[in-house]
């Protein structure tokens, strides 16, 4: 069905960067988007719908490009303990931590996980997410990274959204292997990715790169047999301290290298290279009350793509919002609201290698787009969180959640 929208004005990140267009209109046909411009350049068109949209400023739907919305139990406890003076590392060191997720997914049944999901995907949806990366990394062998992966891909069969799947099987060194990471290493690099692959279920790869996960050198076999599987990599790294992740990240040509607070400028120039998307995540940085920040002069001198997303995980970013992301990604990190918005629209669909179809709205590409009430495109940075009146469109039909 052929739908004119007009009466808008239109964040459009076309180019490759914010951009705007002031009384305009869209036509979209079957999902995509069929014409965009100035509503006075539009040439009568067949629409079997016209939609007034009222005033509204439209932007590409947003794109969390980094969530571990998949997983069992909460740990609001720890949180209440990390508020009394324990560190990360001693609750990670009492058995708490990732290991306590991993027990709770590993004892939830994949309908459970399904219906624990849901609730905060829909949480990010109703803010106008039309496209999510969802992690493993809580499952930690062949079974239970399947029944994560396998809820990924269920949610996004039921739900509005487009979703693309991460293994993170290196995430953490399982109990059972405690002491023998190169030998789970193997088991993730022989067993799981193969047979994940094989079943369809992984979109790319990504690994913990961190003194308390895996080394750059355990990183690497995961990324070539990422490259043998045919697979793109992504990488958790310099979240904590700096291993150079990020730099093995851009040799590796990974999609992204994310978190990034004790990256280099070496690290940052062979990211801008190889085109490495920098993935910052100010809602782990708060969480842990971290006061290193990412080296912002750095990534915009060498052309670092920057990204913006909410690291939804119960440990250390229980966010549910990524609007809220904009806002602190320019109060914490000192992004403009126009490298916050590019950050949750262009430079995430980059990061999950969807550059050419989506993250901006140009001919050609899928019709997903929010039409927001408000005055100005900063608006959606200013407001912390909260419900903002808007229209939600994905494929080219209006949504309501
Ligand atoms: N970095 C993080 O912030 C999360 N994982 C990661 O690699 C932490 C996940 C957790 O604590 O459950
Ligand atoms: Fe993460």
């Amino acid at each position: 069905m052929r739908t004119l929208w007009q009466h808008c004005h239109v964040a459009t990140m076309a180019g490759g960067r914010y951009s705007i267009i002031e009384d305009a209109a869209i036509v979209t046909q079957a999902g995509s988007i069929e014409w965009i411009g100035p509503q006075a350049e539009l040439s009568p068109v067949d629409a079997e719908r016209v939609v007034d949209l009222g005033g509204a400023w439209v932007t590409p739907g947003l794109i969390d490009c980094h969530t571990h919305a998949v997983f069992g139990g909460n740990r609001s406890g720890e949180f209440e303990q990390r508020l009394q003076g324990v560190s990360y590392a001693e609750i990670a060191a009492q058995g708490g931590g990732i290991a306590s997720t991993v027990r709770a997914t590993r004892a939830a049944s994949e309908d459970d996980l399904l219906a624990s999901a849901r609730q905060r995907v829909l949480a990010l949806l109703r803010e106008g997410v039309t496209t999510l990366e969802i992690k493993s990394g809580y499952g930690l062998d062949l079974a239970n990274e399947r029944k994560m992966l396998r809820v990924a891909r269920r949610l996004a069969e039921e739900l509005p959204v487009t979703i693309r799947t991460t293994c993170l099987a290196a995430h953490a060194l399982p109990p059972e292997y405690a002491g023998r990471a190169d030998d789970y290493i193997a088991l993730v690099c022989e067993q799981m990715l193969p047979a994940l692959a094989a079943e369809g279920l992984v979109d790319a790869v990504d690994a913990f790169c961190e003194h308390l996960a895996f080394s750059p050198a355990q990183v690497e076999r995961v990324f070539l047999k990422a490259h043998e599987l045919g697979l793109p990599v992504k990488l958790h790294a310099e979240q904590l301290s700096s291993l150079h992740g990020s730099s093995l990240a851009a040799r590796h040509h990974a999609l992204s290298a994310d978190h990034l607070e004790f990256m280099t400028e070496e690290d940052a120039i062979a990211m801008a290279e190889a085109g490495t998307v920098a993935v910052l995540l100010p809602g782990a940085f708060y969480f842990l009350r971290e006061t290193q920040l990412p080296p912002m002069d750095a990534l915009r001198r060498h052309g670092v793509k920057i990204a913006l997303s909410s690291d939804l995980n119960p440990g250390t970013s229980p966010v549910l919002s990524l609007r809220l992301m904009l806002n602190m990604g320019c109060t914490l990190f000192r992004l403009t609201p126009e490298e916050a918005l590019a950050g949750v629209t262009l430079h995430a669909a980059m990061a999950l290698g969807l550059g050419d179809s989506h993250g901006s709205l140009e001919v050609g590409k899928v019709a997903d787009f929010i039409a927001w009430q408000i005055d100005r495109p900063a608006d959606l940075a200013y407001w912390l969180g909260g419900e903002l009146p808007r229209r939600i469109v994905r494929l080219g039909h209006e949504i309501s959640h």
